[in-house]
């Protein structure tokens, strides 16, 4: 399942890689040579799992669309955000986590220093022009020092990266299509979050983005 990085020499990129602190990276490019195997997988897991907008504790639909693969899904209503087993929309357990996936998660969390990542959880976020993801922290998984992988397709993005207080002025961090971020550790609890997506049409994935994350959440 490993990509063939080097099958095109005369476009391979060397890695590109940044800090966004001590332990959260920026890996540019990074999932560019697994695009193709994950895309039809990943169509898969939204054929038994459909895109769906939730609302939060709040009672705000959120304008992001999501879904979930693997043992655990991220989910939310007016109870709370949790994890769960089951779709609540079918009360079926989510699709698989599909093995393309779950290796592209493992290798761009050891690329930014994670050794034995072992995810269970995907949530795949849907965000079409306009949508929007508020400063948040990530913190309903059960080990809060296990990175999360995010990677970004489609559309770019402007991904905010903050401190560990809401009103730290948080960074201001592109993200293209083939991006991922690895945060974990002494990072893992930093606010962060989406500014509204602009218009566009990408090449490959038409006029959304497309971001999904792997995580060790129970
Ligand atoms: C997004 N990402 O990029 C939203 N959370 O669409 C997140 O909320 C996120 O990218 C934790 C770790 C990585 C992330
Ligand atoms: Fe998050």
């Amino acid at each position: 399942m490993t990509p063939d990085l080097f099958s095109d020499t005369d476009t391979a990129q060397p890695p590109r890689i940044e800090a966004l602190g001590t332990q959260a990276w920026v890996l540019r490019g990074f999932a560019l040579p697994w695009v193709e195997g994950v895309l039809a997988p990943l169509r898969e897991v939204l054929k038994a799992a459909p895109f769906r907008r939730m609302v939060t504790p709040g009672g705000f639909t959120m304008s992001v669309a999501l879904s979930n693969c693997g043992a655990l899904g991220w989910t939310t209503d007016t109870h709370g955000y949790r994890y769960s087993p089951l779709d609540p929309r079918t009360g079926l357990p989510w699709p698989g986590l599909p093995i393309v996936i779950r290796e592209l998660g493992i290798a761009a969390a050891s690329a930014a220093g994670f050794a034995d990542f072992d995810p269970d959880a995907c949530l795949i976020n849907r965000y079409l022009p306009g949508a929007k993801m508020s400063l948040h922290q990530d913190k309903n998984e059960r080990d809060l020092e296990a990175p999360v992988v995010s990677v970004s397709l489609g559309l770019p993005a402007v991904f905010q990266f903050g401190g560990h207080a809401r009103g730290d002025r948080p960074l201001r961090v592109p993200l293209l299509h083939g991006d991922v971020v690895v945060w974990g550790g002494v990072d893992r609890l930093r606010y962060h979050g989406v500014l509204p997506l602009a218009q566009g049409t990408h090449a490959v994935m038409g006029a959304q983005r497309i971001n999904f994350t792997l995580r060790k959440a129970g």
